[in-house]
């Protein structure tokens, strides 16, 4: 009988992000960012709602902070927003933007809560991609690399946990498309799939260098990771010859292959490129090289996963859609598969083959209904039920001696949920947006029970 408890230095956290929260769109010399420009185009979000005030974050951290305090995390990961530091994305530095992240920093460092810094969760300055149509263009991953630069330099005294960039296929494959309009800014239509694959190259660009200038700009020893959303294929069930299966089909799936594949093992998955044909991107003399950084640890962002079994078929894998009524959560993508987080983790130390590397869950969560009862509570047991399950799978893949170091919950509060506006609920904790009160949720109250026992309750 398992008592679900995590090793006494397992770090709990919670996960936001700038755009997301903060809203004070034009404040303290902030420039706008290919979201602030994309959401307020016709038919780009629900409501045409924009982070514009959000949860206005920028103005209420010190409260959201207590927020922090009383949950009992000792972890925070958040992102610092390009806009605000380089607004024109190169050039000068707004110190009223770096002011902003040493003040939250500082409250953060108060509370005994250790800042996580994610350097570029999407919103890219909109100066960008005026000028070369943002990660379409090379220059890209140099501009970042200077930006980077200029943060580390400054924050890098306070922070010392960095990850380069989140879910590199949102902001590349999900940003531009060949015949529909894409979901996420910038939204750009280009002229065929290699043209997809050159932006989610330079992105990797981006964050080998974005590395390479964090330990050159250091004050002290810190540590630097890359979060990814690669896709988690799944076993039918855990038999020898459908969890071979569910291996063989990784690097397919979602563009593993060309995605965390390059980041993480410094070369392109050769099956994936072979499928690709002359979609693949174009690749330069030492691009590799600058890619396949050294990393401390692992940022892995889970929410479903997909089942794979055995097939006769060439690539030995078949992929399995979901039943129409498959049990999911708020968000047509948000099937419930707990062992997800377990073979996302696992898949790193043998598909991968990187046992050593820590791992963290950088974000899991789910949106739910979340109605306010007459007695002003939100009884969201769903979300319960979801988070439960999952930890529970991260729990299996620690007590089998997986490197799974920590968790942080996605998200401290509700959002803006990109395409979705506010329309979707990730929160643990309710946001009134008319009000901007915020009232923890009973996930919120649950969650609390976790750090504090140290295990899934
Ligand atoms: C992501 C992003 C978050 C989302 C969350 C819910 O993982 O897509 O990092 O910004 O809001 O995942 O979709």
């Amino acid at each position: 009988m398992t008592s679900y408890q995590f090793p006494e230095d397992f770090q709990w956290g919670a996960a936001t992000a700038a755009y997301q929260i903060e809203g004070a769109a034009q404040e303290d010399g902030r420039k706008p960012s290919v979201w602030d420009v994309f959401s307020q185009k016709r038919g780009r979000t629900r409501n045409r709602d924009t982070g514009a005030i959000a949860c206005d974050h920028y103005h209420r951290y010190e409260q959201d902070l207590k927020l922090m305090a009383d949950l009992g995390i000792k972890h925070y990961r958040f992102s610092i927003s390009w806009c605000r530091i380089v607004p024109d994305g190169r050039g000068a530095v707004n110190e009223k933007g770096v002011d902003f992240y040493r003040r939250l920093v500082d409250c953060l460092l108060t509370h005994g809560i250790t800042p996580h810094a994610t350097l570029f969760h999407w919103d890219s300055p909109q100066a960008l991609e005026t000028r070369y149509g943002s990660w379409q263009s090379r220059e890209m991953a140099q501009d970042f690399s200077d930006y980077v630069t200029a943060t580390v330099t400054r924050l890098g005294d306070c922070i010392q946990h960095w990850m380069t960039l989140n879910e590199i296929t949102c902001f590349t494959h999900m940003s531009y498309d060949v015949w529909q309009p894409a979901q996420h800014a910038p939204g750009t239509r280009v002229k065929n799939r290699k043209a997809i694959w050159q932006t989610s190259h330079h992105a990797l660009l981006a964050h080998g260098l974005g590395c390479q200038a964090i330990r050159s700009a250091t004050p002290q020893p810190c540590f630097v990771s890359l979060v990814d959303n690669f896709g988690v294929t799944v076993p039918l069930n855990e038999s020898d010859t459908h969890i071979e299966a569910a291996k063989k089909a990784f690097p397919y799936h979602c563009g593993n292959g060309g995605i965390i594949y390059p980041a993480i093992t410094g070369e392109y998955n050769l099956q994936l490129l072979k499928q690709l044909g002359a979609d693949a991107p174009e690749i330069q003399d030492g691009d590799l090289k600058i890619i396949h950084q050294p990393l401390d640890s692992l940022g892995l962002n889970i929410y479903t996963g997909t089942y794979i079994r055995a097939s006769d078929n060439d690539q030995g894998c078949e992929w399995i859609g979901f039943p129409k009524n498959y049990p999911r959560l708020n968000m047509p993508w948000l099937q419930i598969v707990p062992e997800s987080l377990y073979w996302g983790i696992r898949h790193v130390s043998e598909t991968l083959n990187r046992p050593d590397l820590p791992i963290y869950i950088t974000e899991n969560g789910c949106a739910a209904q979340d109605e306010v009862t007459s007695n002003g509570e939100v009884m969201d047991l769903d979300r319960i039920l979801y988070l439960r399950q999952y930890l529970q799978s991260v729990h299996r893949a620690s007590s089998e001696g997986y490197p799974i170091k920590g968790y942080f919950v996605w998200s401290l509060m509700d959002n803006f949920e990109w395409s979705w506006g506010y329309d979707r609920r990730f929160g643990i904790t309710y946001i009134d947006y008319r009000t901007q009160k915020r009232l923890p949720k009973s996930s919120y109250h649950w969650y609390t029970e976790c750090i504090r026992q140290n295990r899934v309750v």
